[in-house]
């Protein structure tokens, strides 16, 4: 007989840290002499995620062009895919970080029309501390817009457990903070404190993730206008482009000149960032930059420390304002790194749009 396959998403809003957590169970699933099969998934295709969890040795599948809940049977398609060769034991999903509603329309479909097939595990959501704490404390201008923020509300409340990440760079004030915050706003849910970087709270999350149970059971009364307006306001940018330069360059210089520049650049046009990413590929080597909010600045997620005198790059921007200044933005942050870097850029492929209304394929309002 077929065994069930153990489903685990993990959510949470745009930079919240969910490919840090999923690229860690995965490796420790692996560990363990588990099939392991991710899902990444964006509203477009070239993905960093997908490369950088591909890069990392991972069995990654991508559902791209509409999230989760709007093309569940993509979903489904891709876990096939996943294990054509060997049945996995655990598939770890990432939705769309500016998605909500996810029990009604993708685990409660999940639990009706698939029991057989899997076994659910409770849904965790990841809360990203400077965004998430100012919206908890409905400061005004919290959360690029108050429909932007309602979304993110709207991701916790539906939460089995909520994760407080980053506490690596929390004083213990902050997390007390954080955790009263949490509370008050969702009682019930387990909190963990958790570093996704540093691995810390790492064995209390498996512990979590280890429950079996009725999970997915909070269905979310949501207001879909709210929420379609609140991820339009966002701009949403996929590009890929190849560089090449006479001499070799540094490629993690490169992208984190990349996502400094275009951080300048939009902050320069009053436009603020949720997650900037860039990825540098070249020959199995691979680095990695992110920016995620206007608290922090562009790091260097994964290095790759390699000179190259190519690298394909792709670069992935979420952003408050409109496609085309983000697209602008874009090609004038990437032309003017790779000036630096003594090369030259190929635009290969863009895509720059604002999300569409969300319209999902299920949706289980109520609970049996
Ligand atoms: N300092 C710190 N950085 C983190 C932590 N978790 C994630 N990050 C960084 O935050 C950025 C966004 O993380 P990512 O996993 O891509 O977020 P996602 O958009 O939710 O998938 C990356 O630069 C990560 O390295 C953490 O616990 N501590
Ligand atoms: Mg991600």
């Amino acid at each position: 007989m077929k065994h069930r396959i153990r489903f685990i998403m993990v959510g949470g809003f745009l930079g919240a840290g969910k490919t840090t957590t999923l690229a860690r169970l995965a490796r420790h699933y692996v560990q363990r002499g588990l099939n392991v099969g991710v899902v990444t998934n964006d509203q477009a295709s070239d993905l960093v995620d997908t490369n950088a969890l591909r890069s990392q040795g991972f069995d990654v599948g991508e559902v791209a062009g509409s999230c989760f809940c709007c093309n569940f049977n993509g979903l489904m398609g891709t876990i096939e895919g996943l294990g054509q060769e060997r049945r996995p034991d655990v598939i770890l999903a990432e939705p769309v970080g500016s998605c909500t509603d996810l029990v009604a329309t993708v685990v409660q479909p999940l639990k009706r029309l698939f029991e057989a097939e899997f076994n659910i595990a409770p849904y965790a959501v990841i809360l990203k501390p400077s965004h998430g704490s100012r919206i908890l404390r409905n400061e005004s201008n919290a959360g690029f817009s108050p429909k932007a923020a309602y979304i993110l509300k709207k991701q916790l409340e539906e939460a089995d457990a909520i994760l407080i990440n980053r506490i690596d760079e929390l004083g213990p004030r902050e997390v007390e903070e954080l955790v009263r915050l949490v509370e008050e706003h969702y009682p019930g849910r387990p909190i963990l404190k958790v570093s996704a970087r540093a691995g810390t709270g790492f064995e209390a999350l498996l512990e979590l993730l280890e429950q079996e149970g009725d999970f997915g059971r909070r269905v979310l009364d949501i207001d879909y206008d709210i929420y379609a307006e609140g991820e339009a306001e966002l701009g949403w940018l996929n590009s890929s482009v190849r560089v090449c330069a006479p001499r070799e360059f540094e490629m993690d210089v490169l992208l984190t000149n990349v996502v400094g520049r275009l951080a300048q650049l939009l902050d320069g046009l009053g436009a603020e960032t949720a997650h900037l990413k860039a990825i540098g590929l070249w020959e199995g080597f691979f680095g990695v930059a992110n920016l995620i909010g206007r608290d922090h600045v562009p790091e260097l997620s994964l290095a790759s420390s390699v000179k190259v005198p190519e690298c394909d790059l792709i670069v992935n921007a979420r952003v408050a304002t409109d496609p085309a200044s983000l697209e602008g933005a874009v090609r004038s942050a990437v032309e003017a790194a790779c000036i630096d870097a003594g090369g030259t850029a190929d635009f290969r492929q863009t895509q720059c749009f604002r999300p569409a209304r969300p319209t999902p394929t299920h949706r289980f309002a109520a609970i049996d």
